[in-house]
């Protein structure tokens, strides 16, 4: 099987998470002029801001870069013609089923690496022709889906015969290593990158990121279909409380988290705003450029791999120094 360095011609198999409102062209570019994949997340941006962003990069980067394409965004048939004009060379897909983009997107000669939360859609997308998917846990942030990343990652490498990028709940070479023990062959992160120096999120944000504890991500909206791990806060309070106490929620969310996200990312407001972030906030304590948190992680994640081979070689009885 192509190595997913191969496959997107970067050097560490690495995809910057799709963080709506986040991943701009700044990020994007500092994370593959570093040597991984940037992304630009079009969420649920107009076609023509993604023109502007794609553009962006390539003036920042000669690296190959991508585009995440938000499934539940109504702008998506234009964010994909745009893409294909602006001969993106890789996408990701995030929140639905990419099926009916994946010939066109291929057509333009661009590769297609869909997000999947469960074994049937990453056999269906790759049947459509991905060239690999993500399998991303519930532990994420954003959106997601119900399977943790331990249990859906060895699952989704045994149901295909494309690479596996494992997401949801890595943020450092611990991570990384277990990602390729359960069967991928590269990782996506999301949670640490927000907090790059090359990332323009409120300071707010990132602060708020910096001093979460293990304990502190909820998912809220279950109960409308649109589940979204967040940071506690004053909003994801109200949301849990509504759905606890309304038989029919949807409406009022929707009223509540309108604007939400934006006002965490550009306005600062992480009380009243939404304050998307992955289970592996806690573990995120400093501000470090793309190219540092790169290079320290797969650092990390080799000397792992010396470190615990010996441990699996020797059997449990020898202890790690004996
Ligand atoms: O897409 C994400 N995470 C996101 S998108 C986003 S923007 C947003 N803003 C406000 C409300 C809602 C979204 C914020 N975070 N992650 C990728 C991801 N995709 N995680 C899980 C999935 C997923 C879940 C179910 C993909 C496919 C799926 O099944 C669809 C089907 O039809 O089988």
């Amino acid at each position: 099987m192509v190595s997913v360095c191969e496959l997107l011609g970067i050097k560490y198999p690495i995809i910057q998470g799709a963080m709506a409102w986040i991943a701009d062209a700044y990020l994007a570019s500092a994370v593959s002029n570093a040597g991984g994949l940037g992304i630009i997340a079009s969420g649920n941006a107009d076609a023509e801001w993604v023109r502007s962003e794609i553009r962006k990069v390539k003036e920042m980067t000669d690296k190959p870069y991508g585009v995440n394409v938000m499934l539940l965004n109504p702008h998506a048939d234009a964010v994909i013609d745009v893409i294909c004009e602006e001969k993106v060379p890789v996408v990701t897909t995030g929140a639905g089923n990419p099926g009916k983009y994946i010939a066109k997107l291929k057509s333009c000669g661009i590769k297609v690496i869909p997000v999947v939360a469960s074994v049937a859609l990453a056999i269906r997308v790759e049947r459509a022709g991905a060239d690999a998917v993500i399998a991303e846990g519930q532990e994420g942030g954003g959106h997601v889906g119900e399977a943790t990343t331990m249990a859906l990652v060895p699952q989704v490498a045994d149901a295909v015969n494309i690479p596996v990028i494992a997401a949801g709940g890595i943020g450092d070479g611990r991570g990384i290593a277990a990602a390729y023990m359960l069967g991928a062959s590269g990782v996506q992160v999301g949670t640490r990158f927000l907090v790059a120096k090359e990332c323009t999120v409120s300071r707010n944000y990132k602060d708020m990121i910096i001093k979460a504890k293990d304990s502190d991500t909820v998912v809220t909206g279950r109960s409308t279909g649109h589940p979204v791990r967040v940071l506690k806060n004053k909003l994801a309070r109200e949301i849990l409380a509504l759905e606890k106490r309304s038989a029919d929620p949807a409406a009022e969310i929707e009223k509540l988290g309108t604007g939400a996200l934006r006002a965490a990312v550009k306005d600062g407001d992480v009380v009243n705003g939404s304050v998307m972030s992955g289970q592996i906030a806690g573990l995120i304590k400093k501000e470090q450029t793309a190219k540092e948190m790169i290079e320290e992680m797969f650092k990390e994640a080799a000397e792992i791999y010396e470190d615990r081979a010996t441990i699996c070689r020797s059997g449990c009885s020898i202890s790690r120094d004996g």
